[in-house]
């Protein structure tokens, strides 16, 4: 009996070593969350990094969807966690927040690359918060989550610490896909729409009448302005290095499943042989994994692009971004009327 007991004892210890040695060396790898890493750049940039040796915690709201997404990439289940995320639900972020603090990781990297495009939509989508459905995604659940992250990363025992998040051409009048008169540009006006609450019937930071692409773009530019924000504010007191990039126009990716289908054809078609700024998902995701480990993007406070031509082998350059990209003053105020809007008073003076 003694014997078996003993024995009993023995293997749950050896279970309990082995686990706990699976957790060292677990949280031995640097982590970095990733959302939206379901799909498209998300899913890559998450194998890539998988494959540098990093674990990813895939920060989604669908998380059957990537599990399945993570296993048919190749991913090792060492090398990644799937938590839950809806970033177009301001309770969600703080869950998510919680629930990453609770798995004890040290966060060494934040990559903010989840987003919707919905160019079809005649009328405004509003999320529970009561926010048009393109920004509440792409600029207002990422501005909440950084904010929350920041102090994560800042207590985080890592010596290089990194927050990416994606930026695109269309958004930026200074790269040549962002000058194509595709209606409408980015604009955020004197951003009345924000300062006026932002909800139904008001569905444009500018407040004037709602186009669907140009809410896209608007959340876009919205995430460039707040990267150069947060380097303003941040890298000097944390070391942070706080980068935004475009990795090339990933045609065929299903941010453009709510597009007329003949686009889905026609797109990809078009940016691999007419305007040659085609990735592949694969690629991108790599250039977002370099953007986000590699020595040479350490420098914090920039735009990297990989333009127009798509070449394999073609080296990032910093990238300057338009007229209004760059208005620090418009990214002050950005960034205040976005604290106002998801709820938050500043954490630290500027
Ligand atoms: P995908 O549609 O493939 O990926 C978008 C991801 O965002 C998916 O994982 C999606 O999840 C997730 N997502 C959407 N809504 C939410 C939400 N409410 N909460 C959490 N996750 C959400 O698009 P891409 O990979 O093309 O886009 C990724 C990023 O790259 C975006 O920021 C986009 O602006 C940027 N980009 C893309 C370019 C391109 O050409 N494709 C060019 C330049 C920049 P789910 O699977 O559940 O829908
Ligand atoms: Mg655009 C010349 C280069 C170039 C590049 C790099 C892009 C990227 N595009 C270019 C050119 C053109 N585009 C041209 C000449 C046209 C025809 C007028 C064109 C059209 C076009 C449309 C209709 N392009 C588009 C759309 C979209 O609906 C996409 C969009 O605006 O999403 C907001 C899009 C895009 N082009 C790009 C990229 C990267 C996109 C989509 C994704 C994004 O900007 O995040």
């Amino acid at each position: 009996m003694y014997r078996v007991r003993c024995a009993i004892l023995n293997s749950v210890n050896a279970t309990l070593r082995l686990e706990t040695k699976v957790k060292m060396a677990d949280f031995n790898q640097p982590t970095v969350i990733v959302t939206g890493a379901s799909s498209g750049v998300g899913l890559y940039a998450a194998k890539a990094l998988a494959k540098k040796g990093w674990h990813v915690v895939m920060a989604c709201r669908n998380l059957e969807k990537s599990e399945r997404a993570a296993k048919e990439v190749g991913m090792s289940p060492d090398h990644y966690t799937v938590m839950h995320l809806d970033l177009a639900s301001l309770s969600s972020v703080r869950n998510f927040v919680q629930t990453f603090r609770d798995s004890g990781r040290p966060l060494t990297s934040l990559v903010c690359n989840a987003a919707v495009y919905l160019p079809l939509l005649k009328d405004p989508e509003y999320s529970e918060d009561g926010y048009e459905i393109s920004v509440a995604t792409n600029h207002l659940g990422h501005f909440l989550l950084c904010h929350l992250l920041l102090e994560d990363l800042r207590n985080s025992p890592a010596g290089d610490k990194r927050l990416i998040i994606l930026g695109t051409v269309t958004a930026n009048r200074k790269e040549l896909g962002g000058k194509i008169p595709i209606p409408a540009p980015p604009d955020l006006g004197d951003m009345v729409g924000f300062e006026q609450g932002f909800k139904a019937p008001i569905a444009m930071i500018d407040g004037k009448q709602f186009k669907s692409g140009k809410a896209y773009k608007d959340s876009k530019l919205c995430n460039m302005l707040c990267t150069r924000e947060l380097h303003r504010r941040y890298h000097e007191s944390t070391g942070i290095t706080f980068n935004s990039l475009y990795p090339g126009c990933v045609a065929d990716t299903p941010l453009f499943r709510n597009h007329f289908a003949a686009f889905r054809t026609i797109f990809p078609w078009f940016q691999k042989n007419i305007t040659g700024g085609y990735v592949s998902q694969d690629l991108a995701g790599e250039r977002v994994a370099m953007v986000v480990a590699d020595p040479e993007f350490k420098q914090s406070g920039y735009h990297w692009s990989w333009g127009n031509r798509q070449q394999q082998g073609r080296e990032a350059f910093v990238q300057e971004l338009s007229a209004e990209g760059s208005d620090d003053a418009k990214a002050k105020r950005l960034w205040e009327l976005s604290e106002r809007l998801v709820g938050i008073a500043s954490m630290v003076s500027t």
